[in-house]
């Protein structure tokens, strides 16, 4: 559809002949900033009037905030700088170059809106071309994907090769574009300057000198909660001054030629490497917080009064007539060029398509690469030679090992393959590294660490500090920042280091990384993988080292859940995750890491194994036994003295993937044994086989001979005492006991 810009080609003969400029602005910048910041201004009244009409259905306004949104677009370069704006950036995006009209789509929900085609609320910006990425209404999750989005440029930066595209995994879909010197662009209000994620962003940024532009729009309210309430002394400047690194600033946002001037500044710094900076501005919001909210519930009249005096559009106009840059004919040429304009675009939007409803599964997962597919399958080449970080092939190892690799050598073999084979991978977590003070290991003072469970080992000395490294002790650090990464066309592949810590990240996990590539209509995509230590049967593991909850992510579309059982499996399954286009949630069960159960030789470098392809573990007629993880050597078990004892013959089918899993497998498994037990390590009720225990109730009624049966742990915490934890987690007489019971049935 074609569009109009606010475009600010008129006006030239109203203008004094004047080289005078202002803080670097010419005479005409500060008539186009008063035409875009009208036009903004506008855009919010006509979505206003079409609530009312009940024509579009939410309203939310950058009015008051436009002088600071233009000021960033005219110190920043537009389609070469990245930005991570916040809902009230109306005019920060007009003036990069969205057209009122492509705003509009987004209010009436049309299908050919380019932030969302009719999926996110009105003022959630989104614009690929111009550099605009898709935003959520969770405040504070975009800064740290911002700090992601700064690290990724510094790393193309550093490891050009590294942005070409490849054949055959998600490279082939995830362009790359970087400059060298740009600049991250990301907003906020002074309430959100509460969230946690915005402090653990500071730190970042301004540890690794990051060029992100943070701009706080202090209104002075968080919906009807006061800035002295939310900020401790009521001035966030004052809070934030002692991170080193960063350029500060405290404006008047609502005066564009001193926002401009100051972000200008800011711009400056960050271009020229010096680190972050923070510019925050005092602006107002003479629109209630939303069209839902009421302000003069909370705030009288003299308060609303003082801000309306303050307010960035006459005050622009007023600067205008006043240095004789315009006439008042000037001024309404402009007005009402504006105003034709958005009349013609609100008709247009309101004509416009909406979206068919059998689209709402597109964008759920990648369209362009399907990890489930024949291209993922691929054979071990059991006899293939593994090239360790010292440069010894695994046939020179002693002792056999190399035909006898554990899950956790299997997992490294393969991220170290993955990072020699794709430049784009980084991986950081917490303890990650080998040693961040790389000069003991380079002085081999030390010899490293490489993770709590040490899978991440020498991957640091083979690839270099840049590639892997450290994150701080922040859970959501690690996933906001891969997120923002990510969207850049990077792959990191971090660590999450217990299960039962990754709760911190669950904002980022639930709300923005599945979400992106659907919220956006394909328009932007974070294919990250998240490793994550899970589960029990520690011994001594209790509460805190031994948690399950794969259920609260299957929970979530958009995201691949993976929970392999053996070594051969986690290598091929692994492998998928990295080279597929959706972001993955990779479970390795820490029992299972160095087990004697599922050692497997090295299967080669480009093994991979489908995703949502059950394995027959063992197959059997009787009864269906369906599991994952560490249950699966405990069935087993018990399956086999089942066998030995009772001439039972049970089928045992180990998902390896939960989300998408083996629906095919389960229903011809249960179809020829006509008995289904689920088990899994999680507490029984609402756990992941509920799920399946539902849908076999459903679609295999007809086959069943007995009732479903589930076997999971008890529903409590998992305790310390090794008496306590064996009788919480299903054992393999638990399992036993309810096999035997369903056969007999
Ligand atoms: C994490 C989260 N909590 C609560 C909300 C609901 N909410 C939306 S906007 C808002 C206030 C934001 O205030 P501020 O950051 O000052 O921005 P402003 O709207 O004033 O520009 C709240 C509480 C939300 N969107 N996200
Ligand atoms: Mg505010």
């Amino acid at each position: 559809m074609a569009t109009t810009n606010v475009d600010p080609k008129l006006n030239e003969s109203n203008l004094a002949r004047s080289d005078k400029t202002y803080q670097g602005l010419t005479s005409q910048q500060l008539v186009d900033a008063y035409r875009i910041m009208f036009a903004s201004r506008r855009v919010d009244d006509r979505e206003i009037l079409l609530k009312r009409q009940q024509k579009v259905f939410f309203q939310i306004s950058g009015a008051g905030h436009e002088a600071m949104g233009v000021a960033a677009a005219f110190a920043l370069k537009p389609g070469y700088d990245w930005f991570y704006p916040y809902y009230r950036d109306r005019a920060l995006c007009l003036a990069l170059g969205v057209t009122p009209l492509e705003m509009l789509l987004g209010a009436v929900g049309a299908a050919d809106d380019p932030s969302s085609g009719g999926r996110q609320m009105p003022s959630h910006w989104g614009y690929k071309r111009l550099n605009v990425v898709t935003q959520s209404s969770a405040t504070g999750t975009q800064i740290l994907q911002a700090v992601g989005c700064a690290e990724a440029g510094r790393y193309f930066a550093q490891h050009p090769k590294a942005a070409q595209k490849a054949e055959g995994d998600y490279r082939q879909f995830k362009n790359v574009r970087f400059q060298g010197d740009e600049i991250t662009y990301v907003s906020l209000g002074d309430g959100t300057t509460s969230q946690g994620e915005f402090w653990e962003s500071l730190n970042t940024a301004s540890n690794r000198r990051l060029p992100v532009v943070f701009c706080v729009q202090d209104n002075g309210y968080a919906i009807s909660v006061p800035v002295e309430v939310q900020t401790s002394g009521g001035n966030i400047s004052r809070l934030v001054s002692s991170f080193p690194n960063f350029h500060f600033e405290e404006i008047d946002g609502t005066d564009p030629v001193v926002a401009y001037a100051a972000l200008k500044r800011a711009a400056d710094y960050c271009r020229a490497g010096h680190g972050p900076a923070f510019v925050h501005g005092h602006v107002i919001r003479p629109y209630s917080h939303s069209l839902s909210d009421d302000e003069r519930l909370y705030r009288p009249d003299s308060e609303r009064q003082a801000d309306a005096a303050r307010d960035p559009v006459p005050r622009l106009q007023m600067f205008l007539l006043r240095e004789g840059i315009l006439d008042e004919k000037g001024i309404n040429q402009i007005e009402k060029e504006v105003e034709e304009q958005i009349q013609a675009d609100a008709d247009r939007a309101l004509e416009a398509p909406v979206p068919q409803p059998e689209t709402i599964y597109n964008y759920v997962y990648s369209p362009d690469l399907d990890p489930t597919s024949a291209a993922f399958a691929t054979q071990p080449v059991l006899d293939a030679p593994e090239t360790a970080a010292d440069g010894k092939r695994s046939a020179d190892l002693p002792n056999k090992a190399s035909q006898n690799k554990t899950m956790a050598d299997l997992i490294t073999a393969t991220l170290r393959d993955e990072m020699r084979r794709d430049e784009r991978i980084v991986i950081f977590g917490e303890d990650v590294a080998d040693c961040s003070r790389e000069e003991y290991v380079k002085a081999k003072q030390v010899k490293g660490k490489g993770g709590v469970f040490k899978l991440t080992g020498g991957l640091q000395i083979e690839f270099g500090s840049d590639r892997v490294f450290n994150s701080p002790l922040a859970e959501a650090n690690i996933v906001g920042r891969a997120t923002g990464m990510a969207t850049r066309g990077l792959k990191p592949v971090v660590e999450i280091q217990f299960f039962d810590y990754i709760w911190p990240a669950m904002m980022q996990l639930r709300d923005e990384l599945p979400i992106i590539r659907w919220r956006s209509n394909n328009a932007f995509s974070a294919p990250v993988v998240i490793r994550v230590a899970i589960g029990g049967y520690l011994t001594g593991g209790a509460i805190y080292h031994s948690q399950c909850g794969e259920s609260i992510f299957t929970h979530t579309p958009g995201l691949r859940v993976v929970f392999p059982s053996n070594a051969l499996d986690a290598a091929g399954l692994l492998r998928t995750a990295i080279r597929c286009d959706d972001p993955v949630l990779f479970l390795e069960h820490k029992r299972l890491y160095r087990e004697t159960y599922g050692r497997a030789p090295y299967p080669g470098p480009d093994y991979m194994v489908p995703f949502g392809k059950a394995k027959i573990v063992q197959p059997g007629t009787d009864l269906t036994v369906i599991t994952y993880g560490a249950v699966v050597p405990r069935a087993l078990q018990a399956a086999q003295k089942l066998e030995r004892e009772h001439r039972v013959s049970v089928e045992l089918i180990d998902l390896r993937c939960l989300s998408p899993f083996d629906w095919d497998a389960i229903a011809a498994s249960v179809k020829k044994t006509n008995r289904a037990l689920i088990a899994y390590e999680d507490s029984l009720s609402w756990g992941y086989g509920a799920e399946i225990a539902a849908r076999v109730a459903d679609q295999l009624f007809h086959h069943l001979d007995a009732p479903v049966k589930r076997v999971a742990a008890t529903d409590t915490f998992v305790a310390y005492q090794p008496i306590l934890e064996n009788a919480i987690l299903p054992q393999a007489s638990d399992l036993f006991r309810a096999m035997k019971e369903l056969a007999e049935f």
